[in-house]
């Protein structure tokens, strides 16, 4: 019997530059002489599908065989980036392949960034989907995940005039060489008409066709599979109309139909494209739930084991309409009584939450959801009076006059619910989720996030990944808390400049490409100060470029004093509808621009803005960071990601008590944690004060200046107003108390400053951090949930 295994480590270099031609030739119908960078991209993917596609039939041979509980993973983002880079490192090709390209002519590091990165997602949510994946198949758990096939994932940003510009990404126009075309498995997913007494007669329908993506675990030991929906077409067209010449309303229900899985929402806060939300959210939960219903009827039979068998996990309230499509199901189509069929769903059910900021708790006006799910209307109501009737002294409701609420409505119809970190699940308990955690005590529970060793340390850290395994030997990487087997090398010599060498030569790589692709010079000496993620208030961009501005003034004031030279990198992209997150990102490109052009201070302070933040972009970043920028308001981020990542890559944190920051720092130690700022309950005293904001910079004259210089046009001398209304929000309302945390902010950055003067002490924090970040695997987060919320264990 051969497995993955067996055949990847026989996989010599000869037989994959043979498997490389082999695909060149038969697959892109190319030889050597005429194939582009594309050809030989896709030659050497499919080479390695190959090599994935055994152990894929042996996992889900081995599901079937233990009869073992599923997992589905059902979620509206996976931001999975690129796979090839991915795929050769955990089925330990990379060396092979780079060889064999090699010897084939080419620069192997060319072709593997030729692939596109697929951006299926905004951010965190859809990032955490993906690691979640990646280990699910690094453990052997069998375990599908469901999402939309997006033809155009988020939009990629370039700056006008420091302005965010979106324009249309378009992965799919190359073919995915990834993925495997489905015709088999096809779901009509209706919409709108009526409902009867237990019934549905939908008014029109569109067809859920599957794609499905292998996603190869370590060692290439287990594969899982990633399926996603394209919309089709009930009918190819309109042959009538084309017949009467009407050729665009013959294509008008095919435009309609596809239209659903045309675009990915950019947007996580704004009220846009409603209708077409709600109908992407219906159609691929109820493509995924007719599918698994399908296999557990194949495997099990009994609807009654559904529970038993089948774990469903919800990210966010997204795919919310679960809980009624599953008792719509199991209840109008397969005759389980009404009550009966919720506790079946509610037993197979778990609820993920996100987010505390209401505006991104998802609540339907019930006229645009009864008009397109009638019957699921219905049967809310009907779950509603079922849990008001079991706690008649509770105020909780899932329908409010004229709205639906999918965030009571997935608690109630989920056995498990979880934050993820510390704080966010015992946040959600006080705040948003009070009454219905004091109704269902044990239903709350919390599952830290965390990310996934293979691809965001030995896939994009390879110095770094080296040295561990030179002292460590390798097993860290499916055991990422070995790590802790490398405490007693922080005080060798040896291995603290080994670990300094690896953050210098990453920084150097990236001063290269940031100078060949950017055109701006940086000295790999200065400190790497970076701030990467989605562009929004709560996470506070606007503080660390004010902090910025206050430094430029303060050396320009002592330009001879002993500065700290550093440079600050920013990415990220703001919503498209979010005005005030795009002018932070033009103000800092505004800054950059009179900040890089000063000559007192241009050796001391450096500011960038890298367009089109991605996860390939993240991967480039985080090795090559010094210092990693945490500053949300405490109490807004649930957990982060990015911190954990920057942790494990030896960037020491400058952050608030917020999300898994708290975690972060009771792990790699206070001393090697810069904290600063209020905690989640001063931010909520601190609100309560007339004139916060008005006080906090009547108190602190550098912030009185940073805002000056914003409000009377220093960056922007052709409009002087540009930025009014960002200082008037930071001298007024001020919600997210940037103001009020600017003081311990500067103080904190000053600490840094003076811990990065010492390169040892420095170092040996960096060291610390990575060592002492283990626990933050997805692997070990995965296993939290096998254990509070799925029932379900690994295969091998
Ligand atoms: C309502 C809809 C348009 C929507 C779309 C995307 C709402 C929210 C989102 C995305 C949310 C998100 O990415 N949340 C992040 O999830 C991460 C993984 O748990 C957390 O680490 C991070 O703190 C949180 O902001």
């Amino acid at each position: 019997k051969v497995d993955a295994m067996t055949v990847s480590t026989t996989f010599t270099t000869q037989d994959m530059r043979a498997a490389i031609l082999h695909h060149l030739t038969y697959t892109m119908g190319k030889d050597a002489d005429h194939a582009t960078t594309y050809d030989w991209r896709m030659a050497l993917s499919f080479a390695v599908r190959d090599r994935i596609v055994d152990g894929w039939f042996a996992s889900t041979r081995k599901s079937y065989e233990a009869g073992a509980k599923r997992v589905y993973y059902l979620s509206m983002e996976f931001l999975i980036g690129r796979l090839l880079q991915d795929g050769l490192v955990n089925l330990r090709l990379l060396d092979d392949a780079c060889e064999a390209l090699t010897a084939l002519g080419l620069d192997p590091w060319q072709v593997i960034s030729n692939e596109p990165d697929a951006a299926l997602g905004n951010g965190g949510l859809g990032r955490l989907a993906a690691c979640f994946l990646e280990s699910l198949s690094s453990l052997g758990v069998p375990a599908h995940g469901y999402g939309i096939r997006y033809e155009h994932g988020l939009f990629r940003q370039s700056f006008v005039d420091g302005r965010q510009v979106e324009l249309p990404e378009t992965w799919l126009q190359q073919h995915h060489a990834w993925e495997f075309e489905r015709p088999e498995a096809r779901y009509r997913i209706g919409f709108g008409g009526d409902a009867r007494d237990a019934g549905w007669d939908p008014a029109e329908a569109v067809i859920a066709a599957a794609y499905d993506t292998p996603i190869v675990g370590w060692q290439g030991r287990w594969a899982n599979t990633l399926r996603l929906w394209a919309a089709k077409p009930v009918e190819a067209f309109d042959l009538d109309s084309f017949n009467r010449g009407d050729f665009v309303g013959a294509a008008t229900p095919e435009a309609m139909a596809r239209t659903i899985s045309r675009v990915l929402y950019p947007d996580d806060t704004t009220e846009i494209g409603k209708e077409l939300r709600l109908k992407q959210e219906y159609f691929f939960t109820a493509a995924s739930l007719a599918d698994i219903l399908r296999r557990f009827e194949m495997e099990h039979g009994d609807l009654r084991k559904l529970p038993e068998k089948v774990a469903i996990q919800l990210n966010d309230t997204h795919p919310a309409i679960a809980g009624p499509e599953l008792v719509r199901l199991l209840h109008d189509d397969n005759g389980i009584p009404f009550d009966e069929a919720m506790d079946l769903a509610r037993s197979t059910l778990g609820y993920t939450n996100h987010t505390l900021l209401p505006e991104a708790l998802e609540r339907w006006s019930d006229h645009l959801f009864g008009r397109l799910l009638p019957r699921h209307l219905e049967i809310i109501d009907r779950i509603d009076q079922a849990h008001r009737a079991t706690y008649p002294s509770s105020s909780v409701t899932i329908r409010e006059p004229g709205v639906v609420k999918m965030g009571e409505l997935s608690f109630v119809m989920a056995h498990r619910v979880n934050g993820v970190s510390a704080l966010h699940t015992e946040l959600m308990k006080s705040t948003v989720f009070k009454e219905l955690n004091a109704l269902h005590p044990d239903r709350i529970v919390n599952e830290t996030n965390g990310v996934t060793p293979r691809r965001w340390l030995l896939s994009s850290n390879p110095r770094l990944a080296s040295l561990i395994t030179e002292r460590i030997g390798e097993d860290w990487v499916g055991d990422l808390e070995q790590l802790s087997r490398l405490e007693e090398h922080v005080g060798d010599a040896g291995f603290l400049s080994a670990y300094a060498e690896a953050k210098r030569a990453n920084k150097a790589d990236l001063a290269a490409w940031i100078e060949a692709e950017h055109g701006i010079a940086l000295d790999p000496a200065m400190m790497f100060d970076v701030q990467i993620k989605r562009l929004h208030e709560y996470k506070r961009q606007h503080l660390n470029i004010l902090e910025a501005i206050a430094l430029w003034q303060a050396i320009r004031a002592a330009p001879d004093a002993d500065w700290t030279p550093r440079v600050k990198i920013f990415a990220g992209k703001a919503a498209p509808g979010y005005h005030f997150a795009k002018d932070i990102i033009r103000l800092i490109n505004d800054v950059a621009e009179v900040v890089n052009a000063d000559p007192v201070t241009r050796d001391k302070l450096k500011i960038v803005f890298l367009p089109n933040y991605n996860v390939t972009l993240a991967e480039r970043l985080i090795p090559a960071s010094d210092l990693s920028e945490q500053i949300s308001t405490a109490g807004k981020e649930a957990s982060g990601t990015g911190n954990m990542k920057f942790a494990l890559n030896g960037a020491l944190t400058i952050g608030t008590l917020d999300g898994a920051n708290v975690e972060i720092r009771e792990r790699v130690g206070e001393e090697n944690f810069f904290l600063f700022g209020m905690t989640a309950d001063e931010v909520v005293a601190r609100r309560k004060i007339k004139d916060h904001a008005a006080k906090a910079i009547a108190v602190d004259p550098r912030l009185a200046a940073a805002l000056a210089a914003v409000r009377d046009g220093t960056f922007c001398a052709e409009e002087p107003d540009r930025y009014a209304h960002i200082v008037q929000n930071l001298s007024g309302p001020d919600y997210f108390l940037v103001s009020s945390d600017f003081t311990d902010y500067w103080r904190a950055q000053r600490e840094v400053d003076a811990a990065y003067r010492d390169a040892d002490g420095w170092t040996r924090m960096a060291a610390r951090n990575t060592v002492r970040s283990g626990w933050f695997s997805s692997d070990r987060t995965i296993r939290g949930y096998m254990a509070d919320v799925w029932g379900a264990e690994p295969v091998i």
